[in-house]
C-alpha cells in the first residue's frame, strides 16, 4: 500500500483512475502529452518544501544554495537547447509568461498586433476576456480565406496602418510553419518588438522538426508541457538585452515564489529534450500527423488548409455534417479523446463550432506510429461520418482497449 492510499484512499483512487482512464484511451488533445518517470519523480520531490523569491544568489529567504543549483541547471539547458541568450524558468504557465513577457516591454494601453483566437490564436493574445486584452490595445490579424494560412501581406498592411509597439505570433490550432523570419522582418519595419508564443510548437523547435522562432524574436513564450514533454509550467527566453526587464516582470513584477519542484522539472525536460531520442521523437509526431490528416482526407474529411505541418490537424466537420460538439462525444465513447474547436471564419459559436483539433504528441509518446495512426484515422473517419451509429462505436472502443494495451503510459 502506498503512502497516499494508506492517508487518503480518496485521492489516491482519483489518481488510480486517471492513470487507468489515460492508459485505456487515445489521447489526442493537440495541447497533452505524457511525461517520463524522471519528470514525476522531480516534480514530486521535496524540492516543493522551499521558498526561494528571487533568482539564484540573490534571494529573499535563506537556505536556497540548493534549489539554485536546480534553477541554474534548468535556465543553462534551456539556454542551450533552444540557441537562446536568456531564459527564464519560473512562469507557472503559458499565459503568466505571456503576462510576464507583456509587462517587461509594455505601458498599459500599448498597441499590439496578434492573430485572431477564432482564427487559432490564444486567450492570452489580447481575447477581451482575458487581461491581455483588458490591459493593452490589441489588434488581430485574421487567416488569410483562401489558403486558411498566415497571410504576411495582411500582417504587413496592418502593422503598416496601427504602428504596434509589439507584434506577436504563435497559435493553439494553427497546422502549418509559421515563417518567423517574415514576421521578424515587418516587425522592424515598423520599428516594433516582435514575440512568439511557440508553446505548441516547442519540443518540435526543441527536436528540429519545426523551424525556430529564437534567432528572429526578441522574447519567445512557451509552455514546457506539449510537445515539450515536460511538466505544466511557462518559460521565457529573451535577448540578453531584456533580460533584467523580463526577469523583473516575472518576480517581483506579476508573480511571487517560484514552484522549485517545477523548475527542477523542467531542468530533466531539457536534457531529455536534448538527446537523439527527443529528435526522432520530434520527427515522428509530425510524421504521424501527416498520416492521420492524410488517411482523414482519403475519407473525405475536410482538414483546415488542406494538411499540417506540425502535430496538429484542424478538421472542418461540415465537410461530414456534423458539429465538433457532436464529433468530440461521439468520439469519447470510443474512448478516443480530443476537442472541438473553431475553425477559421466558423459560422458556428465556440461551444458547437464547426472544427475538431486533432493532435499527436501523446500517442506518439506511447511509441504509437504511422500504422497505429492509421488504425486510429480509420476509427475516426467511421465515427465522424456516422457518429449515432452505437453498435459500431461500442466496437472501436473494444479495438482501441486493446491497442491501449500494448502501449504504455509510464516510460
Ligand atoms: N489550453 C491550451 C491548448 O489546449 O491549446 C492552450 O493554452
Amino acid at each position: 500500500m502506498t503512502d497516499l492510499e494508506r492517508r487518503d484512499p480518496e485521492i489516491a483512487r482519483i489518481v488510480a483512475d486517471e492513470e487507468r482512464r489515460q492508459q485505456n484511451e487515445i489521447n489526442l488533445i493537440a495541447s497533452e502529452n505524457i511525461v517520463s518517470s524522471a519528470v514525476l519523480a522531480a516534480q514530486g520531490s521535496v524540492l516543493t518544501n522551499k521558498y526561494a523569491e528571487g533568482y539564484p544568489g540573490k534571494r529573499y529567504y535563506g537556505g536556497c544554495e540548493v534549489v539554485d543549483r536546480a534553477e541554474e541547471l534548468a535556465r543553462v539547458r534551456a539556454c542551450k537547447l533552444f540557441g537562446a541568450e536568456h531564459a527564464n524558468v519560473q512562469p507557472h504557465s503559458g499565459t503568466q509568461a505571456n503576462l510576464a513577457a507583456y509587462a517587461a516591454v509594455l505601458e498599459p494601453r500599448d498597441k499590439v498586433l496578434a492573430l485572431e483566437l477564432a482564427h487559432g490564436g490564444h486567450l492570452s493574445h489580447g481575447a477581451k476576456v482575458s487581461f491581455s486584452g483588458k490591459a493593452y490595445e490589441f489588434h488581430h490579424y485574421p487567416l488569410s480565406r483562401e489558403t486558411e494560412r498566415i497571410d504576411l501581406g495582411i500582417v504587413e498592411e496592418m502593422a503598416r496602418a496601427l504602428r504596434p509597439k509589439l507584434i506577436v505570433t504563435g497559435a493553439s490550432a494553427y497546422p502549418r510553419h509559421i515563417d518567423f523570419a517574415g514576421f521578424a522582418r515587418i516587425a522592424r519595419e515598423v520599428g516594433a518588438l516582435f514575440l512568439v508564443d511557440m508553446a505548441h510548437i516547442a519540443g518540435l523547435v526543441a527536436g528540429g522538426a519545426h523551424p525556430s522562432p529564437v534567432p528572429h524574436a526578441d522574447l519567445v513564450t512557451t509552455t514546457t508541457h506539449k510537445t515539450l514533454r515536460g511538466p505544466r509550467c511557462g518559460m521565457i527566453l529573451c535577448r540578453s538585452s531584456f533580460a533584467k526587464k523580463v526577469d523583473s516582470a516575472v518576480f517581483p513584477g506579476t508573480q511571487g515564489g517560484p514552484l522549485m519542484h517545477l523548475v527542477a522539472a523542467r531542468a530533466v525536460c531539457f536534457a531529455e529534450a536534448a538527446t537523439p531520442e527527443f529528435r526522432s521523437y520530434a520527427a515522428q509526431v509530425v510524421a504521424n500527423a501527416r498520416k492521420l490528416g492524410e488517411v482523414l482526407a482519403r475519407a473525405g474529411v475536410r482538414l483546415v488548409s488542406g494538411g499540417t505541418d506540425n502535430h496538429l490537424i484542424l478538421v472542418d466537420l461540415r465537410s461530414v455534417g456534423i458539429t465538433g460538439d457532436v464529433a468530440e462525444n461521439a468520439l469519447a465513447r470510443a474512448r478516443i479523446v480530443a476537442n472541438m474547436n473553431m475553425i477559421p471564419f466558423d459560422p458556428n459559436p465556440p461551444r458547437r463550432p464547426s472544427g475538431l483539433r486533432i493532435g499527436t504528441p501523446a500517442i506518439t509518446t506511447r511509441g504509437m506510429g504511422l500504422e497505429e495512426v492509421e488504425r486510429i484515422a480509420e476509427w475516426i473517419a467511421a465515427i465522424l461520418k456516422d457518429p449515432g451509429n452505437e453498435a459500431r462505436t461500442s466496437a472501436i472502443a473494444n479495438d482501441v482497449l486493446d491497442l491501449c494495451g500494448r502501449f504504455p503510459t509510464r516510460y
